[in-house]
């Protein structure tokens, strides 16, 4: 009988499965679970399935997880406090897909890094220093630093992370406390440089892929990039399109997907960086003249499937390629005068303003970029996963 009751107990107690403290954030236009690094496995392999279990990857839906079936819900952020001179805390950002089995911790993502500081408070990593509180971040996905401003105002209970506010960032409904993000070194991410051809603009030939949706062979000129992502930017009226169309008719085109995947694979090799067939970079824009006002009209692959706003470091890398001499912007885009500009980069939900700072000695070179972004804490609790991947115990 005894024996009974404690078999029973077993299988109703947490122990089939694991929990895991975990915050759910929203970061910029991307959301996803935020963990403490000493939480996780530290075998990566090991980590690696517990985040594919905690996502709920490969499915379509994520029925089985957190995911919210797009790759920008797919994402997941580590934090940890640094050990590195001068740095507050690091971050390492894993982009996971709804449909495949990868976690890719090679690129950035800008906007989940808009939420590292809120949840390194809410977790007592650091503490809050004023009314606002500005700390460094590293980026441990490629060795990027930027300094982030949130608001830590005075509650009963002490400081507390402000979440509501008046900033707005097109992509999200409603008005949040605003956070600054200001990037101190981000040419070359995750390439060799800046230009990883060598060349501010190349003409490639592109041919069908073997086995692959047929296309008719294209020539077409390309900028190929790294200002913080690896992106790919091209006239969309070489693809035959306008630019202005929506997400979901871009995703519905397959022969254009065909054909802009065939480009990124040839591309990718030029960029130094192989065979990208299962990488989530380079990200494939294409470009236009602005409709509203701003400097340039974008719809971003990331691969796959089209953004319904633009990446962060994808903006800022298409901001640098408005101001280089030669790029395929020259001619659409709309660039402001001056060593500070600041670069409207309109999208399908909006815009995305970028300040860059322009080196006064080479004004090809930008040297600072700064932006905007909002946060918030939508959940905190224990995500649980079956303790036949994992044990914590
Ligand atoms: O470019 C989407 C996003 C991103 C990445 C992507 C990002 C960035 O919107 O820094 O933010 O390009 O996959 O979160």
């Amino acid at each position: 009988m005894i024996s009974l009751l404690l078999c029973v107990a077993s299988i109703h107690n947490d122990r089939m499965q694991t929990a895991i403290p975990t915050s759910f954030m929203r970061g910029g236009t991307s959301r996803g679970p935020f963990f403490l690094e000493t939480d996780l496995p530290a075998d990566v392999a090991v980590r690696d399935r517990v985040l594919l279990a905690v996502m709920g990857s490969p499915d379509k839906r994520q029925i089985d997880g957190l995911g919210g079936a797009h790759p920008l819900t797919s994402k997941v952020g580590i934090v940890r406090r640094s050990t590195t001179a001068g740095v507050d805390v690091d971050f390492l950002f894993a982009q996971l897909q709804p449909e495949q089995d990868t976690v890719d911790t090679t690129p950035n993502c800008g906007n989940m890094l808009a939420a590292v500081v809120p949840f390194a408070l809410e977790r007592g990593l650091i503490e809050a220093s004023g009314d606002e509180t500005t700390v460094r971040v590293l980026t441990l996905n490629t060795g990027m630093q930027c300094d982030i401003t949130v608001q830590t105002p005075m509650t009963p209970q002490g400081r507390e992370v402000r979440y509501d506010g008046e900033a707005r960032i097109d992509g999200v409904p409603g008005a949040s406390a605003p956070i600054t993000i200001n990037f101190l070194d981000t040419a070359g991410s995750v390439c060799a440089g800046l230009l990883p051809t060598g060349q501010v603009c190349d003409k490639v030939h592109i041919e069908p892929l073997a086995g692959q949706e047929e296309f008719e062979p294209f020539d077409i000129a390309v900028t190929c990039i790294d200002n913080g992502m690896p992106m790919v930017l091209f006239r969309a009226a070489d693809m035959g399109c306008t630019g202005y169309e929506t997400p979901a008719q871009l995703n519905a085109n397959i022969a254009l997907k065909a054909r802009i995947e065939a480009l990124r694979l040839h591309t990718g090799k030029l960029m130094g960086l192989g065979d990208v067939s299962k990488l989530n970079y380079p990200k494939m824009t294409l470009i236009a003249a602005p409709q509203a006002g701003g400097s340039v009209s974008t719809r971003c692959f990331i691969p796959h499937v089209c953004h319904e706003a633009v990446g962060v470091l994808g903006a800022v890398t298409i901001g640098t390629a408005c101001v280089l001499d030669g790029s395929i912007t020259q001619g659409i885009a709309v660039v402001p005068e001056g060593l500070r500009k600041t670069l409207s980069i309109e999208h399908p939900s909006g815009e995305f303003s970028v300040e860059l700072g322009l080196d006064p000695s080479d004004t090809q070179k930008v040297t600072r970029a700064a932006l905007l972004r909002t946060a918030r804490l939508i959940m905190r609790g224990e995500v649980m996963i079956p303790s036949t991947i994992w044990t914590n115990l």
